[in-house]
């Protein structure tokens, strides 16, 4: 029995935030918790279907997340999401949303050499022939957390030494 909370996670695209956090609800389900992922695949489809890229989309993008996350962690769920979440002023109104208590800030620092090597979706190339404008890490803004929870290095570790890295640092958190 646990109550509910958000295990936010930051990172570049590719750096491996929804990898990490399908692999992390496995093992919290595993261990008797209810889980829920947001991501793109669930939000940007549909909730906020209206918003793109620019800065001022992504601040919204953040800002509706974080109150569909409060509303889940009331309801007593551990939520984990995988957005980028570029900017420093977001996480910290997400953080003061969702209360630090209940707030746990995984910065997923996969050097962008690494994720553009990695390139599983074929965008970092696009972004570089310029055929995807506004992409993060090369046109458009990307600032490192601050004060997170945890990193952890996705290009210096397996999927499982990650999960086992978050679980660790979670313990006593859940
Ligand atoms: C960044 C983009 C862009 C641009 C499409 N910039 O690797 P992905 O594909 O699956 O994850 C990325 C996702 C980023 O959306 P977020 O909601 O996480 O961003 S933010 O938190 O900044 O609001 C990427 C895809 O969308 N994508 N165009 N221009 N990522």
């Amino acid at each position: 029995g646990h109550k509910g909370m958000v295990i936010w996670f930051v990172g570049l695209s590719g750096s491996g935030k929804s990898t990490l956090a399908s692999e992390l609800e496995r093992r919290l389900y595993e261990q008797g918790n209810h889980t829920y992922i947001l991501d793109g695949d669930n939000i940007r489809s549909g909730l906020n279907s209206d918003l793109d890229f620019s800065d001022q989309s992504r601040v919204e993008n953040i800002r509706r997340i974080s109150e569909v996350a409060k509303l889940m962690v009331d309801a007593g769920l551990i939520v984990l999401t995988a957005f980028i979440t570029p900017f420093e002023e977001e996480r910290q109104k997400v953080k003061n949303l969702i209360g630090a208590e209940n707030y746990f800030e995984i910065f997923v620092n996969c050097p962008i050499e690494e994720c553009e090597k990695r390139d599983v979706k074929g965008l970092y190339a696009k972004a570089r022939a310029g055929e995807i404008s506004n992409f993060t890490g090369i046109s458009s803004p990307f600032e490192e957390p601050i004060n997170p929870d945890l990193k952890v290095p996705t290009h210096q570790m397996t999927v499982a030494e990650g999960v086992d890295l978050i679980l660790s640092q979670l313990k006593d958190r859940l």
